[in-house]
């Protein structure tokens, strides 16, 4: 068996300057990268050496600005293409965020989809892969048709089998969920799609950034996520596309930079990617995220992985230690991704939330964007830590203490 390379933590931790701040009197633990993660020094220098030395509009100009800014940005499509194996850097997209790729998919099926047809979904979908084929389900007449999550916070391939039918025109499913860290099978439900003759469309804004995904191995037509999860700043998104669905579709944004030709009564399309990328793209936030790209892959995606599902086990470990503690989804750290949703004792999410900062440490609490799963899991709201690869053993260590003193606050014994 080949040893796994460890992280080294200290270095890393070196790297993010933010790591170094204090919140509220205390060291800050950063448990909401399910969020945003923060950012290495690489990516906020390659953001601003961008401006500082290169800044020019890309496609445009012939001047040697607007070229080595072109050269840079295109750089980055084909980083992307490699870290998910896309067989064409052509295919990928880019966007704002996961939430505008899977809005452009929904929006440009309006026309494949007539009364009757369906739209496969599971009970735990972020509102971003929701929301947008609720819209098309009404713009369309097509149905939502729903695979539920089970007790142990998973779908069931026997119920996918039954639900995915010759109706079914679109599989949008999340890879890994935001809330219960389900890891779902993807290339079992890319393949019962495919029998059906639908398309499947993955929301990897979860997954992306923790698992190695590959389009080609697992056999998705589409792949939407997020730079922003992933070290890389806000305001990117992706969207992988099959090339010959992306040929076949209308544009989603019309105007500058996405033409063959215009008159003025009519416009013929730039090729793949140009097609969807209408008007000025975020130049540098593109070549910041090919900076933290770089950064990921140094690391290796593997190792990363090793990383959250140790740091995951530790973490639920000491969860399960404490008393009136429910964790949700998957009991197996290596079935699920590095986030823990869970709720203590009668304490409101919000509360947990506002108490632990006061202790420096930072997690989401709410509905995170999933209503219809929070109904499933029959609680209103849950608290949520999410880890990345500068979250260590000892940072979970405060994390439980902050807890106990929340437990303490609301008069329950801590359970330790
Ligand atoms: N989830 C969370 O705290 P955007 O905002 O477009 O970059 O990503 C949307 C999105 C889509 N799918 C999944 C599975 C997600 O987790 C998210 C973002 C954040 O859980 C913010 S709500």
């Amino acid at each position: 068996m080949i040893a796994r390379p460890a992280l080294d933590l200290e270095a890393i931790r070196a790297d993010f300057p933010i790591l170094n701040r204090t919140v509220n009197g205390h060291p800050l633990v950063y448990f909401d990268n399910a969020a945003t993660t923060q950012k290495p020094q690489a990516v906020i220098d390659a953001l601003s050496n961008y401006y500082q030395s290169t800044n020019a509009n890309i496609h445009r100009g012939l001047h040697t600005l607007a070229e080595e800014a072109t050269a840079a940005y295109e750089g980055v499509r084909h980083k992307v293409g490699a870290l998910i194996n896309a067989p064409d850097p052509r295919s990928v997209i880019f966007t704002r965020n996961t939430t505008e790729s899977l809005n452009l998919l929904a929006y440009s099926w309006t026309q494949r989809l007539r009364p009757g047809d369906e739209i496969l979904l599971t009970m735990m979908e972020h509102h971003s892969n929701l929301v947008p084929w609720q819209l098309l389900a009404q713009r369309s007449g097509a149905r939502l048709v729903f695979l539920d999550v089970n007790e142990a916070g998973e779908l069931d391939l026997a119920q996918a089998k039954e639900r995915i039918g010759p109706r079914t025109k679109v599989v949008a499913v999340v890879q890994m969920s935001n809330v219960l860290g389900t890891i779902n099978p993807i290339a079992d439900l890319a393949q019962l799609a495919h029998r059906a003759g639908a398309v499947c469309i993955v929301d990897g804004a979860q997954s992306v950034p923790h698992l190695p995904v590959d389009v080609q191995t697992l056999d998705v037509d589409f792949l939407a996520f997020s730079s922003h999860k992933m070290l890389g700043p806000t305001g990117v998104g992706v969207l992988y596309g099959r090339r010959e669905l992306l040929e076949e579709m209308g544009p989603f944004l019309s105007g500058g930079e996405m033409i063959s030709a215009v008159t003025p009564e009519t416009a013929t399309w730039a090729a793949l990617p140009h097609k969807f990328e209408a008007g000025t793209p975020n130049i540098a936030d593109v070549i910041a995220f090919g900076a933290a790209l770089d950064y990921l892959q140094t690391l290796g995606l593997e190792a990363l992985r090793a990383h959250a599902v140790e740091l995951t086990a530790y973490a639920m470990v000491r969860m399960h230690e404490l008393e009136g503690l429910t964790i949700y989804g998957p009991s197996a750290p290596e079935r699920r991704g590095s986030v823990v949703s869970f709720n203590y004792w009668d304490i409101h999410a919000h509360d947990i939330s506002t108490i632990v900062d006061q202790r420096g440490v930072a997690l989401r609490a709410g509905h995170h964007c999933a209503q219809p799963l929070m109904r499933t899991l029959g609680v209103p709201a849950t608290a949520r830590v999410s880890f990345y690869l500068y979250n260590t053993p000892g940072e979970v260590d405060l994390f439980i203490d902050a807890l106990q003193e929340a437990a303490a606050i609301f008069g329950h014994r801590d359970g330790a």
